[in-house]
């Protein structure tokens, strides 16, 4: 066989991507196993961040600058392999959000899809389409894409909870809009309690019928019954990976409550060792309940309450329960399975 360049083939290859390069054109044959690898190579670090930290820094911006005047008062988790990026793993964004006594956070509406998960202090409420939710400790509440909220503090302590959104996922699609509203905060059209109840209670509307996509229309899961349900499949036999485990859903359809982002809720009982695991959707983890030895790739890290870490596509995760310990996790898992991306192995 001939070849078609000289003795001097690298020099020659060189001198050809030079050229072609100033017409914006590169070989495939040098990225090519980097573009298809044979299985994920994620960017990403595993980290963690303790609460006792997180919670004095939040404080601290808390000091420096109001709710309405940053609109929102939140200290972007970023990714150490990923510094200036804003994300937490390649399609999702995190952050710890700060509502001091008698502040607003006003009404504005976006393309990007919101979680809450309340972590710390009490007397809060967030407002989505005009229905007001009581923020309280272990709550789960989303703010689907393009649907208005608010939050207020109405009670004498600082509440803070950690926000997750799909930022990246629209930033890569070039889907963002955003839309400030008139009021500061939205008027109630509905009293608190509503969408629970038409929704929330294994019942809908007579007339009801979610297209398949649609967000779901309850927006608060609220602690206290995660709790009890998890307490009471806990008397069973855990799953040897996932101890007991459930997803939060549209009770309408099944489907996770917003398409874009997933979220689990986990009980491992004292002294309970999960079995390694490792699935393609990079996952942010809060521990909300006891404390537990957590184990990412080589890592070993000691996680208490309020306490959230991260671990990468394709990272080995392995958890050891010292006390009862209920996880709260969530990731881009809905976006990957409709895509027939999402795979996971049990070891
Ligand atoms: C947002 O609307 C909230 O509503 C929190 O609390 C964090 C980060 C980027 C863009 C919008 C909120 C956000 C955000």
């Amino acid at each position: 066989m001939s070849s078609v360049v000289g003795p001097d083939v690298a020099q020659e290859r060189a001198a050809f991507y030079e050229r072609i390069d100033r017409n914006s054109m590169t070989p495939l044959w040098e990225v090519l196993s980097s573009l298809v690898p044979p299985q994920p190579r994620s960017p990403l670090q595993a980290a963690l961040w303790h609460y006792a930290s997180l919670r004095e820094h939040v404080m601290e911006a808390g000091r420096l600058i109001t709710a309405e005047e940053a609109e929102r008062r939140v200290l972007i988790l970023e990714n150490p392999a990923l510094r200036g990026r804003s994300c937490i793993t390649q399609s999702l964004y995190a952050g710890l959000q700060l509502i001091m006594p008698g502040e607003v956070a006003p009404a504005h509406r976006h393309t990007q899809s919101a979680l809450r998960l309340v972590l710390d202090g009490e007397g809060a409420y967030t407002a989505v389409d005009g229905e007001r939710t009581t923020m309280r400790r272990g709550d789960f509440i989303i703010t689907p894409a393009w649907t208005w909220h608010d939050h207020g503090n109405l009670g004498r302590e600082p509440v803070v909870w950690l926000d997750g959104l799909d930022i990246p996922i629209v930033r890569f699609l070039d889907a963002g809009f955003a839309e400030k509203s008139e009021q500061l905060s939205q008027g109630q059209t509905r009293p608190e309690g509503d969408a629970l109840a038409r929704y929330g209670a294994n019942m809908v509307p007579v007339d009801y019928q979610p297209k398949p996509a649609e967000p779901t229309r309850v927006f608060v899961y609220p602690f206290e019954r995660t709790r009890a349900s998890l307490k009471a499949i806990a008397g069973g036999a855990p799953n040897a990976h996932d101890g007991f485990k459930l997803r939060y859903v549209n009770p309408a359809t099944g489907a996770s409550p917003m398409p874009t982002i997933g979220a689990f809720a986990q009980w491992l009982p004292a002294g309970f060792e999960t079995r390694p695991l490792r699935s393609t959707d990079g996952t942010v983890h809060v521990c909300l309940q006891g404390g537990a030895e957590v184990r990412v790739g080589e890592q070993v890290w000691q996680v208490e309450e309020n306490d959230v870490f991260v671990v990468p596509s394709w990272h080995t995760v392995q958890l050891r329960a010292q006390r009862d310990t209920i996880f709260f996790s969530f990731s881009d898992r809905p976006v990957q399975q409709a895509l027939g991306l999402w795979r996971e192995e049990r070891l």
